[in-house]
């Protein structure tokens, strides 16, 4: 049995203005490929299919046309809302997909029945929960912690120990305390209640996780965030992205893990922008830093020629380093224009004036006959 783990594709998602579907396209496209030439049995998706509750129409034909790719090659679906996800849109007709394969957790009703995906495994899919989603079940559970609150729904679980048994989830785990790596493309609370503990899943052989981007095992090998298939923010842009690759055999589980080779990859680039400008051209994502001291006009179209996908420009120079004091004038006294030019340099560029500038904007002046002091 082999099974292929992945999680928080955001389909749909727009970063910086840029959408993101052929990106998408081409990982899905990807996986599908992965997952014949290894000819795995299923995929999990670990939640957030979509990057928002209302995913616009071209998000919704890139998965539809995914799950009918796999469905006609046999290969199963199990797949879980996230917390970016609307459950009940993801669900929509998931009783009669359910009959070609693909499973869609329907919104948790105070138990769950597993899936059997050959006479060995079992996969329990549970879609993101929080705390209200699940009190009606439990009377006894009146607080807001996701710790009981995942305790209550695994004691609860019957599950048979002598099998292969998978967990997918979409939720924040933690490890003794120790929290997982995050990114900054994840809406993740930076609080402490909504942590699960490991400890929690001790009956699954298996744990799929999705919710944070970064791929990564939890406390064991066996508990496992998945990650995203793509690089959603600049923070990210050192990672190893990555599907994971089950191959079960009788009562153990190899891990493998997979590169995914993104359309563009993501870059950040820091320097001088005549030194930028010499670099080879590149489709990558592209975060700019530049170092020279005199901003540069009209600098993103100068940039798009080499990297026609910039993403973010900013300086790191001596104006962007030290903090400017903005309170620098006594509004009650009056002052020449060459006074108010000096203040407003020294805030903007954090140096004075020199005096060959001095000199060309007091010529300024002059010619617009304003009277300069001095
Ligand atoms: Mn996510």
């Amino acid at each position: 049995m082999k099974l292929l783990h992945i999680s928080d594709l955001h389909l749909g998602k727009k970063l910086k203005g840029y959408s993101l579907l052929d990106d998408q396209r081409f990982i899905l496209n990807q996986i599908f490929d992965t997952a014949k030439e290894n000819n795995i049995d299923g995929i999990i998706i670990a939640g957030d299919i979509y990057d928002v509750s209302i995913p616009s129409t071209e998000a919704i034909n890139l998965f539809d046309k995914f799950i009918t790719q796999l469905s006609n090659e046999n290969i199963a679906c199990y797949a879980v809302s996230g917390n970016h996800d609307n459950i009940y849109r993801v669900t929509f007709g998931s009783d009669i997909m359910a009959k070609g394969n693909i499973h869609f957790a329907k919104k948790y009703s105070g138990n769950i029945t597993p899936i059997q995906a050959d006479e060995n495994t079992f996969i329990w899919l549970l879609p993101f929960i929080r705390p209200m989603d699940v009190r009606e079940f439990y009377p006894d559970f009146t607080n807001s912690s996701y710790e009981e609150m995942m305790q209550n729904v695994m004691k609860n679980l019957s599950v048979d120990e002598s099998k292969i048994n998978i967990l997918v989830a979409h939720q924040f785990v933690t490890c003794n305390g120790k929290q997982p790596e995050r990114t900054e493309s994840e809406t993740v609370s930076l609080g402490t209640l909504d942590n699960i503990d490991i400890s929690n899943f001790e009956k699954f052989d298996y744990v799929a996780l999705g919710h944070l981007h970064k791929s990564q095992a939890m406390g064991k090998d066996t508990i496992r965030y998945g990650g995203s298939p793509l690089k959603y923010s600049f923070s990210e842009k050192d990672d190893k992205k990555s599907m994971v690759l089950l191959n079960i055999e009788n009562k153990t589980i190899n891990i493998e893990k997979i590169p995914y080779k993104p359309l563009r990859d993501m870059q950040e680039i820091e320097g001088k922008f005549e030194n930028i400008q010499k670099l080879s051209p590149s489709d990558d994502y592209i975060k700019i830093i530049l170092n020279d001291e005199n901003y540069i006009l009209d600098v993103k179209s100068k940039l798009e020629t080499i990297f026609p996908n910039v993403m973010e420009i900013s300086y790191n120079n001596i104006a962007s380093r030290e903090n400017q004091d903005l309170s620098l004038i006594d509004t009650t006294e009056k002052y020449s224009p060459m006074d108010l030019f000096k203040t407003f340099y020294k805030q903007q560029q954090n140096q004075d004036l020199n005096d060959e500038q001095e000199k060309i904007i007091s010529d300024i002046f002059k010619d617009l006959n304003m009277e300069v002091e001095e």
